[in-house]
């Protein structure tokens, strides 16, 4: 039986506050930015909100390389104005998460710094090793950001590891110490009234070994780091004598996990993670990696969430993130049906078993970037990968291709929020370009205008928050093809059926009951859906659909 959970019932709201709001003209969104726009965040309906990193950084990888996990970042503000965002949300009852970046630190970190030194005693807080002899590094393992994963360091004549950017050291799990100083910030942040953490990359922190790995496309070695004993018990340990402790939920960023290692993950026994992002439907228009898309095919993705919903007892859903383009440029069409399918994609996500993450202008149908090249791109991965495939020869217009579909820079263009100058989102010159097309999208058009991409989404969460059969009812498939994906969600004697079509064509979709909210209006069903028109039908009493 699923036990009822606060966190289960509420809607996150993803933040990357570098592009959220700039309240002092600097060009970087801030924390003080974010007060100012919790109003409207209450007002669309979100409950809780996961800020990603505001710790002190040099920026590498935008935050997620952290120098100093009890500070805030002074391009972000005060630690001060940290508190005051965790107040005023608090009184307007949304509750703050912070991201866990604990796989690796920055360099700059000052463990890391001191770990140099040999004979230091933080030199086991991070994994260093001497070379293979030959100028070669310790093992032939590959890196998440298309770079060699060992770093060589003069000072110390050894290499350290790390999985990500150049700048992101791994640190030890080995080393017992690593894992007081976890659970040391863990407990930092929960005191100053924090109500959980998504956590990042949690899933690779303790390496088992570093033999080498077996050849791969990608991620050569991660046999030997991916879901292992040594991590299941480190998670089990945060939660005995930390989380437990506290009113607050995990959910955890896990790579390449298979349905059986995401339940060992989030059993509610085994006390590990309340929940887990998972990748696979992220993955189903790509090919091998995301740089080399292939066309979206609804059967794929459909059967692929089908199959993660019926996998675990409770899901983190989510279409967008900071690392991901925009769900409408990418799943339905900006172009001719850029509100339909906006508004399709959101049905889908408030209507799924699990809790819905919603990432900042995902609400107002945010496009992906329309930059013209790579200047104008600022992601580190971006660049080494656009680095690479130079260095492969492939073609000019094909890499630029490559990244226009899978830039994680897609996602980070600032919120729209007006149609004044840069969207309103700064005073001064943005850190990146606001995407052009900010006139015709923008918040405040679209809280004016009642059938506006976020008015649906405010009315989906508020038809959410109080359904006991949206909440917790069960979900089972009704039909999957090329266009249309339907399903049902039931408890007791009620049930939903979602009818969703994904193409542009009009279908027949031969299903009953009282309409309750479509992207096209209206108050009866047809039997027939227009171009990405969404419908969630009610049923009082369940009768088997009539034609399937
Ligand atoms: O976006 C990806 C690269 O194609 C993913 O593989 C991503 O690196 C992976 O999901 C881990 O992401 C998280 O950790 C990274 C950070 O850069 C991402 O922003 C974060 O979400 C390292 O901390
Ligand atoms: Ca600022």
């Amino acid at each position: 039986m699923t036990q009822p959970k606060w966190w289960k019932e509420r809607v996150v709201y993803q933040i990357y506050p570098r592009s959220f709001y700039d309240s002092n003209g600097d060009g970087i969104g801030d924390i003080p930015g974010i007060i100012q726009k919790l109003d409207v965040l209450k007002d669309l309906g979100v409950g809780v909100l996961w800020l990603s990193p505001v710790y002190c950084s040099p920026n590498e990888d935008n935050g997620y390389d952290i120098s100093d996990y009890r500070n805030i970042n002074p391009e972000f503000g005060t630690m001060a104005d940290m508190e005051r965002l965790i107040a005023e949300a608090n009184r307007r009852d949304i509750r703050i998460v912070m991201d866990l970046v604990v796989n690796h630190t920055s360099k700059e970190h000052e463990w890391f710094q001191k770990s140099r030194d040999k004979n230091s005693p933080y030199r086991d807080y991070y994994i260093w090793r001497p070379g293979k002899g030959g100028g070669k590094p310790p093992n032939n393992w590959t890196s998440f950001f298309a770079e060699d994963c060992w770093e060589y360091d003069e000072q110390s004549g050894e290499y350290y590891l790390h999985l990500f950017a150049r700048g992101m050291p791994d640190l030890n799990y080995h080393n017992p110490r690593v894992v007081e100083e976890v659970k040391d910030i863990l407990r930092f942040w929960l005191n100053k009234g924090v109500s959980g953490f998504r956590c990042d990359v949690i899933n690779v922190i303790y390496k088992t070994s570093l033999s080498d790995g077996k050849k791969k496309f990608i991620l050569t070695g991660s046999e030997h780091y991916i879901s292992q004993p040594g991590c299941h018990k480190l998670l089990q340990e945060f939660r005995r004598e930390v989380l437990d402790g506290y009113d607050c939920f995990t959910v955890g960023e896990t790579v390449f996990v298979t349905p059986q290692m995401g339940r060992d993950l989030c059993d509610p026994e085994r006390k590990e993670l309340d929940m887990i992002f998972t990748f696979e439907h992220m993955e189903t228009d790509q090919f091998l990696v995301k740089w080399f898309k292939t066309r979206f095919q609804l059967q794929k993705f459909a059967k692929t969430i089908a199959t993660w919903q019926a996998a675990l007892d409770w899901n983190a859903n989510y279409l967008e993130n900071h690392d991901q383009p925009r769900s409408v440029s990418r799943f339905g069409d900006d172009k001719t049906y850029w509100k339909e399918s906006a508004k399709l994609l959101l049905t889908m996500l408030f209507t799924l078993r699990g809790t819905p993450y919603l990432y900042q202008g995902q609400e107002i149908g945010m496009t992906n970037f329309d930059f013209s090249s790579m200047d104008d791109i600022k992601d580190v991965e971006s660049h080494n990968v656009y680095r690479l495939a130079t260095k492969l020869h492939l073609p000019r217009g094909y890499r630029w291709k490559m990244m226009q579909r899978a830039s994680r820079d897609n996602a980070r263009t600032p919120v729209q929020w007006d149609g004044s100058k840069n969207a309103g989102f700064t005073a001064g010159a943005p850190w990146i370009k606001v995407n052009g097309n900010y006139p015709r999208i923008n918040m405040a058009r679209q809280m004016a205008e009642e059938d506006s991409i976020r008015s649906y989404c405010k009315q989906l969460i508020a038809l959410r928050a109080s359904d006991e059969v949206l909440l917790y009812g069960e979900f089972s498939v009704l039909a999957v093809t090329k266009e249309l994906f339907a399903y049902r969600r039931k408890s007791g004697g009620k049930a939903y059926t979602v009818l969703l079509n994904f193409s542009e064509k009009t279908i027949p979709a031969e299903y009953r009951g009282k309409l309750v909210l479509s992207n096209y209006g209206g108050n009866a069903y047809s039997g027939s859906l227009k171009p990405y028109e969404a419908a969630l039908l009610y049923n009082e009493v369940i009768a088997p659909p009539t034609k399937a």
